[in-house]
């Protein structure tokens, strides 16, 4: 029995045994416009595609931390990169050895790029379809912009996994101030309204606490579209990420316990706190949304656990903030991970060496001045990441911290520990 049937067989059993919970989306028995499995198919390029070699080129779309570790990994086996990016100095540029700087919608600048490179990859789902698409006609693109498509628009994203039968919050799509009071009685409050596009670490999100408070949502959520969740009581957050390969293979990382503040990943821990069944469910679901949107490269799956149920937030076809734990404490981290899956080659074993815990850097940590580096170096099983960002605004992602100890309790205390020491002290206590 294939995973993903095993995985549809216990999400219809929970059904039954859940169907009168309104926080929890059904499956639809008829989709109204399913996304399909075959119209997921990497297009551009079989399987048998010869592998992308060490010595040739990799190209990233996004210049962020994201494409800066996969540059690092990348060039450590021995590939150039080009990265792509608006943003002069960022992030992955600062490695790579071509930075191509332009807007992510110029193509006559994404067909100079894609000609320049062997496959193309990315680390930010904001692309232009276009974009995309202009390179694919040129070179080999993973995951395939099909995957994108879903990925990058919650709603899309959402009816993706109803109608394949994942679990998920109980929602309802908004285009207006009235959709959303109307959705809001339906689903209640607290809810949590998202916008449909253009969202990350946060951005585009607010909790609708009091039916009263519709109108100022919709006013500051400021685009077209949006998705209004339930709130979903959990009792944690975790996530799981799969890599797989042209021919199928897949290795995933994970489950890791993630704990947000504000909505953006604060700290993740691993392996995470989880009964065994309930890490193997995981495992199972994110093994066979993978398979079913025939990923070639990453795909993070964020869930809930409620209860002993699990729900799918949110996808990611791409490397992710809780796994950036990996570059310390896996055989093989996530950014070597996706190249391999990308380039065609064997993908790494995944095992974790040590376990470990990792905490953001955001941009307030410079509130009043430079952190103190030794004093977090000073805790010798700490590893500092920074990502060479040149303005630490709030909430910006500036870098991160990765502790390993003997138990994940262990690294989790360090780790905070160790950020903890980092505050430069007020300017008037110097
Ligand atoms: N990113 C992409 N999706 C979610 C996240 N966090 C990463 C990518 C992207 C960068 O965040 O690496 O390029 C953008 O960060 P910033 O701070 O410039 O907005």
């Amino acid at each position: 029995m294939s995973p993903r049937r095993c995985w549809r067989e216990r999400c219809w059993r929970e059904r039954e045994t859940a169907s009168q919970d309104l926080s929890i989306e059904q499956p639809m028995s008829s989709p109204r416009q399913p996304i399909t499995p075959s119209s997921c198919h990497p297009v551009t390029v079989s399987p048998c595609h010869p592998p992308i070699l060490p010595g040739q080129t990799v190209g990233i779309l996004g210049g962020g931390q994201l494409g800066r570790m996969f540059a690092i990994a990348a060039r450590r086996l021995g590939y150039r990169v080009h990265s792509f990016d608006p943003a002069r100095d960022a992030p992955a540029g600062q490695v790579a050895d071509v930075e191509v700087i332009a807007a992510y919608d110029d193509l006559d600048a994404a067909r100079r790029f894609a000609d320049a490179v062997d496959v193309v990859t990315f680390e930010f789902e904001n692309i232009p379809a276009e974009t995309l698409a202009a390179i694919a006609e040129i070179k080999p693109v993973h995951p395939s912009a099909e995957v994108l498509h879903v990925c990058r628009h919650r709603l899309r994203e959402k009816e993706f996994l109803k109608s394949q039968g994942f679990p998920v919050a109980a929602y309802r799509a908004v285009h207006s101030g009235a959709d959303l009071r109307q959705a809001v009685q339906e689903l209640g409050t607290p809810a949590i309204l998202k916008t449909a596009d253009f969202g990350y670490d946060g951005k585009g999100q607010t909790r609708i606490d009091r039916p009263d408070a519709v109108e100022d949502a919709w006013r500051q959520l400021g685009r077209p579209a949006g998705v209004v969740e339930a709130f979903v009581p959990f009792t944690q957050e975790m996530s799981v990420i799969c890599a797989r390969a042209a021919d199928g293979a897949e290795r995933c990382f994970g489950p890791v316990d993630n704990v947000h503040v504000r909505h953006i990943l604060d700290v993740t821990t691993v392996p995470a706190q989880l009964p065994a069944a309930t890490a193997q469910a995981a495992l199972d679901l994110a093994r066979a949304i993978t398979e079913s949107l025939h990923v070639v490269g990453l795909l993070a799956v964020e869930m809930f656990v409620v209860g002993d149920q699990i729900l799918v937030n949110e996808l990611a076809p791409r490397p992710h903030n809780s796994g950036h734990y990996s570059i310390d404490a896996c055989v093989t981290n996530q950014f070597e991970q996706q190249l391999r899956a990308v380039c065609g080659l064997p993908l790494g074993d995944v095992r974790l060496l040590r376990p470990a815990a990792m905490a953001n850097l955001l941009g307030d940590l410079w509130q009043s001045g430079e952190p103190n580096w030794p004093a977090a170096l000073a805790f010798p099983d700490v590893k500092l990441h920074l990502y060479g960002k040149a303005e630490p605004r709030p909430g910006r992602k500036m870098g991160h911290l990765t502790a390993l100890a003997e138990t994940a309790e262990q690294a989790r205390a360090v780790v905070l520990a160790a950020r903890a020491a980092l505050p430069a002290p007020p300017l008037k206590a110097r």
